[in-house]
């Protein structure tokens, strides 16, 4: 039981700081409950084999011909026991948090995205659209390149690619989905705290795959709202 309540501290440890990015937070959860566990059960194994070593290691003469045991039912029975709770608490603990990982909430805001060789293509749900990708000559991004986020609102990423797989990362929330050809995958993300962060492309895809990064301007939803009613739809730049 006071295992079991470390458990939870640990769990909740997570939630009570400022989350900074979802759905990193549940990864993060699973992770540190798993290695929680891994430590513990390593512990439990490790000290005591230790011990055995030593206390029941070769001397002449002490107990040369060994002992025969019988068995002990208590004891299976408890080592069966305890491990299937683990892994039942593991696998339901895990899951939970992967419905959570893959699923965006109710009332995410949509985001079309379309890799492309070298870049991404964001289409927002008033039909503009920003191409982001790495400038060769300049080594900045231009602002009109610079895909605005609203900071502490979940965004649904329909995916898809134009030439081939790509995979859409985005780095501050620990998510990533292949972009496919001829089809839609998706992914959501939520990031909190205003500032740029990076997308990537995370599938080796050619030549230029290492420019192919997405500026992600994460500004206050008044901001965000501002922007978003502002400027001409853009074609896609030519890249040299
Ligand atoms: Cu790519």
């Amino acid at each position: 039981m006071r295992f079991l309540s470390l458990l939870l501290i640990l769990a909740g440890s997570s939630f009570a700081q400022e989350v900074l990015a979802y759905p990193k937070v549940y990864w993060e959860n699973s992770y540190k409950v798993w290695l929680a566990v891994a430590v513990v059960i390593y512990l439990v194994v490790a000290i005591p084999a230790l011990y055995f070593m030593l206390k029941y290691r070769y001397r002449a003469g002490v107990h040369e011909e060994g002992e025969h045991i019988e068995g002990n039912t208590a004891l299976e029975v408890v080592w069966t026991v305890i491990p299937i709770i683990i892994v039942l608490f593991l696998a339901t603990y895990s899951f939970a948090n992967f419905v959570k990982q893959r699923n965006a909430p109710e009332g995410a805001m949509e985001i079309k995205v379309v890799g492309f060789m070298w870049g991404w293509e964001f289409e927002y749900p008033n039909g503009k659209k920003v191409y982001a990708f790495f400038n060769p000559q300049s080594y900045t991004v231009p602002e009109e390149q610079k895909a605005y986020i609203p900071a502490g609102k979940p965004i649904k990423v329909i995916l898809t690619s134009r030439d081939v797989i790509h995979s859409f990362f985005v780095l501050p929330a620990m998510v990533t989905e292949d972009a496919v050809p001829g089809r839609l995958t998706h992914l959501w993300f939520q990031i909190n705290k205003p500032g740029e962060y990076y997308a990537l492309c995370r599938e080796f895809c050619g030549t230029w795959h290492s420019h192919m990064f997405a500026v992600l301007k994460v500004v206050p939803e008044a901001e965000f709202n501002a922007w978003l009613s502002t400027g001409t739809m853009q074609q896609q730049p030519v890249q040299q």
